[in-house]
Formats: structure tokens, sequence, C-alpha cells
């Protein structure tokens, strides 16, 4: 078997349970998967030296071997909170009203690629599979392939694709897609986001895209496909049924005296749609006065990218707006909303889930959503909850029985809402099960299975439905 060389912006070591903290979606996906393989993680340590030496600290931890550099502070603010941050996550997430444009952005962006690849090449043997992630490292595969690289490199995108329409906005947006084609494989979320890269291809390249997922570009062919990532349903399991699981479930069901709680868990992010959420249950509170006293909003949203400016105001707008409504609705022994600003352990998370009779999550624009995905894992199947999910998440594709809500409507959030707390017990085991039976078959272990045997060489078809070929692997 070959090694595996996962490349991404940060390498987080799997954390044990109650040190708490926010993981992102990548870190909690890639410990999983490397941890059966003889793998090697690289990328930036988060840490800032004063200038740039390329020193590579190797650690090894629960089977992994991560090897991580520092970077200088100017790489952070033009690579990390200027290009990946500024530039590309609005972008890519359709809010090009927030993307901001600035030439030593483009500038760090790229020196921090060619930084990732001079140091991480000394590691490279010649039957290594070489596996990039996310919006940071574009065009790292270039830059391997520049300095004589011939090993496969794939390349997984974790946020959506934005349409050509939106793409062009970027300036030297062409060198940044074809960048792209130095890749053997490269995936996305769903069927969406690879029909809009398709779409590029043939509207801005002049290239072609065969049926099978093959796309041309002058010379060149690339394998290009929907993988839909997954959550660790087994290791999610282990967590449900644990004992930290089961005091954090007491104590909110304890805390609730009676009432039904909604749950939200975000990192504090504008493409989450945490304002347009609260609206939404607002708008509820205002149309179902039955219902006042009988429900709460739990959202957990730890801050994230403090660093830049448009976080710093959606922080304060949610504070603005959580205080408000609180202050409209609450009665002397009852608070509508219960915003809780940090994150929790993966014990702590399932027992809150299990204990929620409504998940409400609602992002704008999101690559996938982990979240919806542990929140149905999290159900007790003889009494479970009610997903509400925002048919913009990538997971809405394959979590057809959720309540699918358009999350910019108040309306459609307040509607979900009403009927989530009316459905029948019935209803909500149908619904769960088909939901459940996809998460558990569809994890993160088929993910990764289905890109590595397509980076070897294997390529499965590109996936054309949610659920069409969930035996694989
Ligand atoms: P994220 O935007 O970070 O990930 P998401 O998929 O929701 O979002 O994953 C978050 C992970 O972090 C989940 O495992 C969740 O439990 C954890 N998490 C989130 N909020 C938390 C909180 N408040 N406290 C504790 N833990 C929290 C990116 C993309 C997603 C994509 C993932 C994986 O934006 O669309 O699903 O990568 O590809």
């Amino acid at each position: 078997m070959s090694r595996l060389i996962v490349i991404s912006n940060r390498v987080a070591a799997p954390r044990p349970e109650g040190e708490g903290g926010a993981q992102g979606g990548l870190a909690v996906a890639l410990s999983a998967a490397l941890r059966e393989y003889r793998g090697l993680w690289f990328g930036w340590s988060g840490n800032v030296a004063t200038t740039f030496t390329g020193k590579i600290d190797f650690q090894r931890h629960e089977g992994v071997t991560s090897a991580t550099v520092d970077l200088e502070e100017q790489d952070v603010d033009e690579y990390y909170n200027g290009y990946a941050n500024r530039t590309l996550w609005p972008l890519f997430h359709y809010r090009i009203d927030l993307a901001e444009y600035d030439r030593s952005f483009a500038g760090g962006y790229e020196r921090v690629n060619e930084r990732f690849a001079e140091t991480v090449l000394p590691l490279i043997e010649p039957d290594d599979l070489i596996w990039i992630h996310d919006y940071h490292l574009i065009p790292l595969g270039a830059q391997l392939r520049e300095r004589g690289i011939r090993n496969r490199i794939g390349f997984f995108l974790h946020i959506p694709f934005p349409p050509s329409r939106l793409m062009v906005s970027l300036p030297f947006h062409e060198g940044l897609v074809l960048s792209l084609l130095a890749y053997d494989v490269i995936g996305f979320q769903t069927e969406e986001w690879l029909e809009s890269f398709q779409n590029y291809v043939e509207r801005e390249l002049g290239g072609h895209c065969e049926s099978d997922g093959t796309v041309h570009v002058g010379d060149r062919s690339v394998h290009a496909g929907a993988y839909p990532i997954g959550i660790d349903y087994k290791e999610f399991q282990q967590a449900v049924a644990s004992e930290g699981a089961r005091v954090a479930h007491d104590r909110l069901l304890k805390s609730a005296d009676g009432r039904h709680t909604i749950i939200g868990v975000d990192r504090l992010d504008y493409s989450k749609g945490l304002t347009e959420r609260f609206e939404g249950y607002r708008r509820f509170l205002e149309d179902n006065e039955d219902c006042r006293g009988e429900v709460f909003l739990l959202q957990i949203a730890p801050p994230s990218r403090g660093e830049v400016h448009t976080y710093e105001t959606i922080r304060e707008s949610l504070d603005e707006l959580s205080g408000r409504i609180n202050g409209e609705f609450a009665a002397v022994d009852w608070v509508p909303i219960r915003y809780v600003n940090q994150g929790y352990g993966r014990e702590d998370l399932a027992g809150f889930y299990r204990a929620a009779k409504i998940g409400l999550i609602t992002p704008l624009r999101d690559g996938m959503n982990l979240v919806a995905k542990e929140y149905v894992a999290a159900q007790d199947p003889e009494d479970p909850g009610v997903l509400i999910l925002s048919r913009f998440a990538g997971a809405a594709l394959q979590l057809k029985d959720a309540l699918l809500v358009n999350p910019y409507s108040k309306e459609d959030i307040s509607d979900a809402i009403r009927r989530a707390i009316a459905m029948p017990r019935e209803e909500r085991i149908h619904r769960w099960k088909a939901m459940n039976e996809v998460v558990k078959r569809e994890d993160v272990v088929w993910w990764r299975r289905r890109f590595v045997e397509a980076l070897e060489g294997s390529r499965p078809p590109a996936r054309r439905q949610a659920g069409d070929e969930g035996r694989q692997g």
C-alpha cells in the first residue's frame, strides 16, 4: 500500500475529550481518515515566527506523523487572513459583496504555496499518494509539478465552488482554476459544485467535460467528481454512548425543564446564516404565541477568524440581536435564546444533540455541513428529533428527509419549527431512519476510500445522485 501524504493549511492532532474548543470540520474528518494509514500530515503549525526558516517539526500521535512549519507574520496576514479568508472564502460562498481584492493578498498566497512546496518536497517518496486539501492550497499541486513531482496528486475542495458568473469577479481567476488541472483528481462535496466547475471549464477555458468525470483542457485531462464527506459514524456513536454525553444530555434536559430545545451548532461565520436563523426564530415567536415559554433556542457558536473584520461585525450583530430578542420576549422564568460563545468537546455535543427536539442548521451556503450529520447520528431511534436544514448546504442533497428550508426566509424557518414541534413520532422515526442510513453508510471512511481509490487510478465513475453507489467500500 502506498503511503498517503495529506497536505492542508492546518494540521490538528486529535484532541482528547474534555479539552474543548471548536475543531474545524476538516480536522475532525482527516484525523479519522489518517488514523488508518501510514500517513503523513503536513501543514502550518499555527505558530508565527520572525522569519520563515522552513524547519519542520515532526510529531507522532495515534499512528499519524504530523510535519508542521511556522509561518511569518506577513504570510499569515496576506495568505491566511488575506487571500484565503477575505478573498476566496466569501467569493466561494457566493458573497462577492464581502470579498476583498488586494494584490498583496494574492502575492502572499502564491508565496506561501511556494514555501509549502519547497518544504514538503524532500519528504515525498516516489510511490506516495499526495492529497491536498481546500481553498488555501489550490496552486500547490502546480507548484509541486514545477519542482518535478510526478506522483499522483489529488485535491479536495471542502467549500462550494462558485458559479462562473461569480468566479470571474476574481482578478486572475483563469490562473487559479488552470492550476487545478495540475492534479490527477479534483474532488468536490456535491454535484452542484462540480457542475459549477465544469461550467467554468467549458465557458472560460474552452475545455470539455465527459459524463465519466474526465475534464479536458488543451492536452491536459483530469478526473473531477463529487465525493461528499461524511462523519466518523462509529466514533460518534461511541461519543453518544459515553458517560460524558449522558451527563451533558441530562444537564440540558434538566435545565430545559420540560421545554423543547432547538439546537444550532456552528463556527461563528457569516456563511452559517446565524442572523437569519435568529430572525426566523423571532418570527416563530411572533407568529406562535402559544409556543412561547414552551421552547428555547440553544445556539452554540464559538468565535473564529477573529483577525478578520467581517467576523468581528457578525459577532457584534449577533450579540445585539440575541439581546434584543431576549429583551422583547423573555419572561421571569423563560429566556428564548441561550447564545453560547464557546466550543464543546465531541461527547458534550453528542449529548446536547440527543437532548434537542429540533436541530436547526441553516447556513446560507455550505460545502457540506457535518453538524447536520452529527445531529442525525446522535438521535434516539425510538424518539428522534427533527432536522431542519438549509437547502443551500451540501448535506441537503443527501439528507432529503430533513425539513428543507430557504435560510433567507423567516417564514420558512418559522413554519418548519412549528411543523417540527407538532410532528408525530411515527413521521419523525420514518424521516430519521432514512437520514441515518445515509449518514451511517456514507461516512468519513466511505468518503476517503472513494477519493483515494480515484487517486490510485481505479477512478469510480463520478457520482450522479446521492445514495446511488452507497455500498461501495
Ligand atoms: P466548517 O465550516 O468548519 O467546515 P462543519 O461541516 O459544520 O463546518 O463542521 C464543523 C465541525 O466542527 C463539526 O464536526 C462540528 O461538530 C465541529 N463544530 C462546529 N461548531 C462547533 C461548536 N460550536 N463547538 C464544537 N464543535 C463545533 C468546512 C466546510 C463544511 C464541510 C467541512 C468538512 O465549511 O461545509 O462540511 O469543512 O468538509
